[in-house]
């Protein structure tokens, strides 16, 4: 493929370009929707065939805000077909973008089965002259010495001479991918100087946003993993000063407000645990190539050991605040609002409210979880309750793992109407604005002072 920017641009304006984008999950469905809606032929390759019937029919199967009414005008003017038909998409496209889940195993090995399988079956479908761009999450090494040599040995190409290859990884945010495509800055690094030229070409036709051409594919892949280590350390430094304060009888949040007034403090905020598909995960990629050159990085363990924690911590929060009412855990009703890992989206990968609800159980409480998104749903193992109301009925405790907008605007006189009194609030996010607890409600923050109003 050429890569001067006039052809490409020219190519791609024309509707010469043919894509295929693997793995129509939260970031590929809203990926190849955009690309087809600005004219291109996208094929949208996935091994689940529910979800490619779904799509054949204009259904989106991802809840991202923005999403719905883009795949339905391109499945039906037939820019995005939907196919789990590797050749069907592959022999035909010119660019192929992959993004499958890398998720980490249990034991915090990254698992790259997805890709592994991809590559063995879609290589023989290759066309010469193709270029591949990987934007699933990746260790920094995956493109040069898994994926390469995948494609090379189930196929006759080579790589640089039969096709091109560069990693961009994907920095969306959940809840704005659609709406904020165009905004995010693309690092890209490829395999040589014309992959990582013609991919830059090629995403000037489908963001807005700067693109960061850097050496190859390991170095876009360490650029993601070092903003996102940096985002968990630095969550994870929050959260161990919070608990300290907490001992000292300081405001956290009073200190977090003061010192942001300093040019280079960048604020984070404590909570009851870092969820999500990126940042529990993340850390984990960058720590196996340390241990392959027998480098042990300290500070991105222990930041992961921190956060893990935060969910054990609001458990003792709630032991030690159901003391001051003389009540045990072990005989009381505690309700737990939120499953998200962030407010506003319906996504529980990873979860803090899963640890937390695990281990309270444990001591022995009567347990109701309570979230908007999920209402009447079995997640994994927890039911979720279907209205507010039951869940908050004859409540001690109310524990708050995530910051909804449909929470932050419930009225303190209302909840009581249904708990029991005092009621312990113990609150994982930082919710309520501590001036605004009322009478009979004993209130505790992650980071702050008590409020006991019993
Ligand atoms: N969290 C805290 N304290 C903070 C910030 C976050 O406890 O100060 C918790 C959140 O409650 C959540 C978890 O950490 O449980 C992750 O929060 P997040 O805002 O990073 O959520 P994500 O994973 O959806 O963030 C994604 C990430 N994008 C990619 O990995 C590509 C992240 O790097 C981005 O910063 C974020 O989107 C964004 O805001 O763009």
């Amino acid at each position: 493929m050429e890569c001067n920017t006039e052809d490409i641009s020219t190519k791609f304006k024309n509707g010469e370009f043919t894509f295929t984008v693997i793995g129509l999950g939260r970031i590929g469905l809203p990926t190849a929707s955009i690309i087809a809606n600005k004219g291109a032929k996208v094929y949208g390759y996935d091994i689940n065939i529910n979800a490619i019937e779904k799509l054949k029919a204009g259904i989106s199967v991802i809840d991202e805000p923005g999403l719905d009414p883009i795949v339905k005008n391109v499945v039906s003017k037939n820019l995005l077909i939907p196919t789990n038909d590797p050749k069907e998409a592959i022999s035909n496209s010119d660019i192929i973008i992959v993004c499958l889940p890398t998720p980490v195993t249990l034991d915090k090995i990254p698992d790259y089965s997805a890709i592994i399988e991809c590559f063995n079956n879609i290589s023989k479908y290759i066309k010469k002259g193709s270029l591949i761009i990987i934007e699933s999450t990746i260790s920094p090494g995956t493109v040069e010495n898994l994926i390469i040599p995948l494609i090379e040995k189930n196929s006759n190409l080579k790589v640089i001479r039969d096709f091109g290859i560069a990693s961009c990884p994907e920095r969306a945010n959940p809840g704005e991918i659609v709406t904020k495509f165009n905004e995010i800055p693309r690092i890209i690094g490829g395999i040589d100087s014309k992959s990582t030229k013609i991919v830059a070409n090629i995403y000037k036709n489908i963001v807005d946003s700067n693109l960061i051409l850097v050496s190859n594919p390991k170095t876009a892949n360490a650029v993601k993993l070092t903003e996102n280590i940096f985002r968990d350390v630095n969550i994870a430094l929050i959260n161990e000063l919070a608990i300290l304060f907490e001992k000292l009888e300081i405001d956290i949040f009073e200190i977090i407000n003061a010192a942001k007034t300093k040019w280079n403090f960048v604020p984070h905020y404590p909570g009851a645990g870092v969820g999500g598909p990126c940042l529990p995960s993340n850390p984990y990629y960058l720590i196996q190539e340390a241990i392959k050159v027998d480098y042990v990085p300290h500070i991105i363990r222990f930041a992961r050991e921190i956060n893990d924690r935060m969910p054990h911590h609001l458990i003792e929060l709630v032991m030690k605040s159901l003391n001051i009412i003389g009540k045990s855990v072990k005989s009381s009703k505690i309700s737990v609002l939120g499953l998200s890992y962030k407010p506003n989206i319906a996504d529980y990968q990873l979860s803090p409210a899963f640890p937390f609800v695990h281990e309270l159980r444990k001591l022995g409480p009567i347990v109701q979880i309570y979230d908007p998104y999920f209402k009447g749903k079995s997640i994994n193992d927890l039911y979720i309750e279907n209205d507010l109301e039951s869940t908050l009925t004859n409540a001690d405790c109310l524990v708050f793992i995530t910051d909804h907008d449909l929470f932050k605007k419930l009225d303190f006189n209302y909840i009581l109407k249904f708990t029991n009194k005092p009621l312990i609030i113990v609150d994982g996010r930082n919710t309520f604005d501590i001036k605004s607890i009322p009478k009979n409600i004993i209130y505790r923050s992650i980071g702050r002072l008590l409020i006991n109003n019993s």
